[in-house]
């Protein structure tokens, strides 16, 4: 391989992906050992100390888990990375380490329903206070300048918004950011790395659930954050190594092998999605249709700024509220009623009572969560067969 930076899809295959065994295995072994063989106490005392390189405990590092950080810090252009036992985990280990009792930080209200607990409940349990800003208000500086304190530790955001799709300028927020000399956490789960590089725009940490679109196939949890060396070993010692959220060698191998099909899956779930988003669109039982692409959208413009493509998520509201959303979801047969995204498989669901039943009523409403939202992680069937699906369901 030569050392010219090629293009995203090509990084997706091989970048950073070998480093050969004596067998020369094309695809990397599991290292699935809980602890590492000092080569004498001089050895496992230099290793400690750091004054010589090599694997400890794999609550420490592990060969199987580096890869797969090696590989996100290429893909999202950061000096380094610390995979996780979940992208919850991760955002934990981010928060806990920037903020402390008695501090606060900025974050929009529309993110994942267990993001918003653990910022509603349990660091303000820890006197860790979340100061939310709702998505009109989220594209305004002088609005978001205002809010920051001299307690205040960080800015957090997702884009595109779980579950609304709300598109947050990452370069507009990161320009306050720097100002105020804070920095910016970017959760890039829906993007994944192949339509979106938060750091590139000016973020300084970008986490990723890696059970989504980077497994790609529903089969293990896991999380990543990537960031400055610096940034990452800080993390690490405040709180992964000790807190211990660690993934496991399997799972990171797993998502190291889904990986390698994230550009064909994310490309063919992004058409798949705009497809139906139109299709959506169209439909005389539909109110309103949530998708980065469609013309008309608010996100459209920025959407074109900051991504490469518009990606696979999308959710909708029909007319009748919830009982016509809980109609649907009971009768469709292609798409499995489930939580979670980026399978290869559609998912609907309902956020108010399931993905976002965290909030009370009163707070979806602030982030923009109607009780009639369905939420579409589209999968890489045929675009025709999942509208037909949504179809013989939907009648007016
Ligand atoms: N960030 C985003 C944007 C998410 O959507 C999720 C999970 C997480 C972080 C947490 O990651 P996990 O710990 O599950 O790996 N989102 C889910 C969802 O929408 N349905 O089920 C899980």
């Amino acid at each position: 391989m030569t050392k010219n930076k090629m293009s995203i899809e090509t990084e997706i295959v091989h970048g950073q992906g070998c480093e050969y065994s004596t067998h020369m295995d094309l695809v990397p072994p599991i290292h699935p050992t809980s602890t590492f063989i000092f080569k004498d106490a001089d050895h496992g005392a230099a290793l400690f100390k750091g004054t010589e390189e090599g694997y400890i405990y794999t609550r420490i590092s592990n060969p199987t888990i580096n890869l797969l950080e090696k590989k996100m810090a290429l893909l999202e252009g950061g000096e380094s990375a610390a995979a996780t036992s979940s992208g919850m985990s991760a955002i934990a280990a981010v928060a806990l380490t920037l903020a402390k009792p008695g501090d606060n930080f900025i974050t929009c209200n529309s993110i994942y329903g267990g993001t918003f607990a653990l910022f509603n409940k349990h660091l303000r349990d820890l006197d860790i206070e979340p100061l939310f800003i709702s998505p009109p208000d989220a594209c305004s500086k002088e609005l978001i300048n205002d809010m920051i304190n001299k307690k205040t530790k960080f800015l957090f955001m997702e884009t595109p918004a779980n579950p609304t799709l709300d598109i947050i300028d990452i370069k507009m927020w990161k320009s306050v950011a720097r100002k105020r000399k804070l920095p910016l956490i970017v959760d890039n789960t829906f993007a994944t790395p192949y339509l979106q590089n938060p750091l590139s725009l000016g973020a300084d940490i970008v986490i990723h659930s890696a059970t989504k679109y980077l497994s790609g196939h529903s089969d293990a949890l896991g999380g990543i954050i990537i960031g400055s060396g610096n940034m990452i070993n800080r993390i690490r010692e405040e709180y992964i190594f000790h807190y211990g959220p660690v993934i496991s060698p399997f799972n990171a191998w797993l998502i190291l092998r889904g990986i390698k099909t994230l550009a064909l899956r994310v490309k063919r779930q992004s058409d798949n999605a705009m497809s139906i988003a139109q299709w959506l669109q169209k439909h005389p039982a539909v109110i309103n249709v949530y998708y980065p692409g469609i013309e008309s959208g608010p996100g459209l413009r920025l959407a074109k700024k900051q991504m490469r493509g518009f990606g696979g998520m999308l959710s909708f509201e029909v007319k009748g509220g919830v009982e016509a959303g809980r109609k649907i979801m009971g009768r469709v047969k292609l798409a499995l009623l489930a939580v979670s995204l980026g399978s290869c498989e559609t998912l609907i669901q309902h956020p108010a009572s399931m993905t976002h039943s965290t909030y009370t009523k009163q707070e979806r409403a602030k982030a923009g969560i109607t009780d009639g939202l369905i939420r579409l992680s589209i999968g890489i069937e045929a675009a025709a067969d999942i509208i037909s699906d949504l179809e013989n369901v939907m009648q007016v």
